[in-house]
């Protein structure tokens, strides 16, 4: 039997990927932060919170993180806690930078020390890529960060290459482009947009409110993802991949497919500022733009070349925006029976 430890297993990917080693047959051990709740929603949602071993760890704490690591015995590492809110790295970009860059170097290094012979799995991410620089992105495109959030995670990338480089340790990144979920937290577009519109379905009168509209992502399923990551690590030799759709979408048909869901009709009027839209069927105001939610700068179009990961590691997304917009628009709106 295999053991794994996950950091960040009490987010998005990481209960996801809890799910999936419990599966293969690994023992599962993962870091939470202390915290004034006890809760583990997400491992509770998928059944597993008793089937995993849980222990405190902060990436921001050395001695914490290298007693963790001298104390389980591990054969893989997955290091996906993060402060992962593009938003909120502009109002928190020191912290940010500690935990998404200086983090990553602390396992690093304490792994190099302890265990090298532990496989590491760095969770890279599409935000690198920033403003645009080539269509579509692949392992390969420069990278030009547009957030305190992506610098900090360029550092993680180029630091996990370089212990991979310089001192041998089997580490990879995979540079996953967006992936959403039921579990997806409920700051991020899509999923804010799903909940909004569950309550409006079900007599809310709230309006969703947004920012950029414009903005197009790669958006999968957070479940596909997750297998992907735990391919990179059964490889021979550790390398970079990119996982994504290759289709890119707006936040405004996003925002349509989960209204269509929810068997809205919407019109759609103004631009920039002043664009809203409203479900014809109900006579409701569902979106109206807030400029509070635009962004200092921002990463207007990712769309990803995922071929080394098809011909590499077999993987493939296998959720197309639609379906994952139904998915997590009919779980939340299920939620609130
Ligand atoms: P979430 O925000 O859902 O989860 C982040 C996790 O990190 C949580 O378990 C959180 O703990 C934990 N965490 C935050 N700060 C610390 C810290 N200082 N010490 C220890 N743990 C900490 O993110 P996702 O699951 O969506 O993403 C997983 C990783 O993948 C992140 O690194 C993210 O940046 C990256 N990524 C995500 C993509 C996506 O589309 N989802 C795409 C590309 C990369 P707590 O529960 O206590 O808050
Ligand atoms: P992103 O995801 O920044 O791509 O980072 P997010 O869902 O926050 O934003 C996507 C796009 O939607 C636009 N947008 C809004 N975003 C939010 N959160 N709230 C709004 O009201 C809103 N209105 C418009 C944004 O401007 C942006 O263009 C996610 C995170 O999971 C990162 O950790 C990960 O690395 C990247 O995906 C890949």
């Amino acid at each position: 039997m295999k053991t794994a430890f996950i950091t960040g297993i009490t987010g998005q990917d990481g209960a996801y990927l809890a799910k999936l080693l419990l599966e293969k047959g690994y023992e599962v051990h993962g870091g939470v932060r202390r915290s004034s709740h006890a809760e583990n929603l997400r491992l509770e949602t998928l059944g597993i919170a008793d089937k995993v071993t849980l222990h405190e760890f902060d990436l921001t704490e050395q001695n914490n993180v290298f007693r963790t690591i001298r104390a389980v015995a591990m054969d893989e590492f997955y290091n996906l806690a993060a402060q992962s809110f593009v938003g909120a790295s502009w109002e928190l970009p020191i912290y940010t930078s500690d935990v998404d860059a200086m983090g990553v170097v602390r396992v690093l290094d304490t792994l190099r020390s302890l265990r090298p012979e532990t496989r590491f799995y760095q969770a890279s991410t599409s935000e690198m890529f920033g403003l645009v620089q080539e269509v579509p992105q692949r392992e390969t495109t420069p990278l030009y960060p547009r957030s305190p959030y992506g610098v900090a995670k360029v550092y993680g990338h180029y630091i996990t290459k370089n212990y991979r480089e310089s001192f041998g340790l089997h580490a990879s990144s995979g540079i996953l482009f967006n992936h959403e979920s039921p579990l997806r937290g409920a700051e991020f577009v899509t999923r804010k947009i799903t909940l909004g519109l569950a309550a409006l379905a079900r007599g809310g009168a709230a309006p969703v409110e947004l920012g950029n509209m414009d903005a197009k992502r790669d958006w999968g399923f957070a479940g596909d993802y997750v297998e992907g990551m735990w391919r990179m690590l059964q490889q021979e030799v550790a390398d970079d991949y990119v996982l994504a759709t290759g289709v890119t979408t707006t936040i405004r048909d996003f925002f349509t497919y989960a209204a269509e869901e929810l068997g809205m009709d919407l019109a759609w009027e103004g631009t920039g500022e002043a664009e809203t839209a409203t479900d014809r069927k109900s006579g409701k105001q569902v979106m109206k733009v807030n400029p509070k939610f635009y962004r200092p700068a921002e990463v207007e179009l990712l769309i990803g070349d995922a071929s080394k990961a098809r011909e590499t590691l077999g993987w493939e997304a296998k959720t197309d925006i639609r379906a994952l917009a139904a998915m997590m628009a009919k779980s939340d709106y299920d939620a609130l029976s």
